[in-house]
């Protein structure tokens, strides 16, 4: 085996204790792996995690995220909260953001799978995936105002066009939770299962990503966020560009080839 497809102990070796990585077929699969502290976030952690998304083996067409026990993650360590002064208070919010980055503008789609507590730097964990599927059990927070701090790793942006402002002032202002249930009719929970069905649910949808066409996948990851955020006139001409883009790509011509052939599955309902 090159070194580009790496097996999954490969894989695993250049994480922290704190991380699990395995391969399923193309979806690689990354799990905190801290129950004993809830999946708190610590440095070595979020260095493990910024590692593994920019190391992913080629072959690899999603990445599935889930948290080993009863909680996601408890957020930010607090244990090393009180070490640092401004300035390092400052780099470490760095150190989240760049992790964070690789995971939203990587070079696959990532699934999340969510249990219990998805809370501080967990729900900005959750926040930089593209799928969150959340079992019954899990619940979304905000305790920063509790503790005396702010969020540090990309919620301010991330979350607002998810659930918009006014929601995350009153979660941190107030220490508002929401259910899985309630993440769904608000937009933090893409998909709602029941416990213990989470990680298949997950599985089964990353396996479907990772069967798109990786240009398909590139534009909805890479441009579709961007061209959100643009003006409407640059807006259109980007996605023209992508568009043409896309379809020029003998992946699609294959694609749409195999439909008019009527070898391809036609959209059913769910
Ligand atoms: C921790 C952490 C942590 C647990 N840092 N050690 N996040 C929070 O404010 C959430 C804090 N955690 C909790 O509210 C609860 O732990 C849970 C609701 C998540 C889980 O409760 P439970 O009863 O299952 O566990 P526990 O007994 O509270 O915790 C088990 C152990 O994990 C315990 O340590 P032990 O040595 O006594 O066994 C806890 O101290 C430890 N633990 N959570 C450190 N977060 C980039 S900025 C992001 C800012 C934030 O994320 S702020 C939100 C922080």
């Amino acid at each position: 085996m090159g070194p580009r497809t790496m097996s999954s102990n490969a894989f695993a070796a250049q994480l922290p204790g704190s991380l699990a990585a395995e391969r399923r077929g193309t979806v690689a699969v990354l799990k905190l792996n801290r129950p004993q502290k809830r999946n708190a976030l610590d440095d070595e952690t979020i260095i493990g995690i910024e590692q593994f998304f920019t190391s992913l083996p080629d072959g690899i067409g999603a990445v599935l995220l889930a948290g080993e026990g009863e909680h996601f993650c408890a957020g930010l360590d607090l244990s090393e909260l009180n070490e640092r002064d401004v300035a390092q208070g400052i780099e470490h919010s760095g150190l989240w953001h760049r992790a964070f980055e690789k995971i939203q503008f990587g070079k696959v789609p990532v699934v999340a799978v969510l249990q219990g507590a998805v809370v501080g730097g967990g729900l900005e964990l959750a926040a930089a995936t593209h799928i969150r599927v959340a079992e019954r059990s899990a619940y979304y927070a905000l305790p920063e105002g509790t503790r005396g701090i702010y969020i540090g790793g990309g919620g301010s942006v991330r979350l607002p066009p998810l659930i918009g402002v006014a929601r995350i002032m009153d979660m941190m202002l107030t220490g508002r939770t929401y259910s899985a249930e309630e993440g769904q009719a608000i937009g933090l929970t893409t998909y709602l299962v029941e416990p213990g069905k989470g990680f298949a649910k997950g599985l089964e949808l990353a396996q479907r990503i990772a069967g798109n066409a990786r240009l398909t996948n590139f534009a909805i990851m890479h441009a579709l966020p961007r061209i959100a955020a643009m003006d409407p006139a640059s807006g259109y001409a980007v996605e023209a560009l992508m568009s043409a883009i896309a379809q020029a790509d003998p992946d699609a011509k294959a694609r749409v080839k195999a439909f008019l052939e009527k070898r391809a599955p036609k959209v059913t309902r769910n």
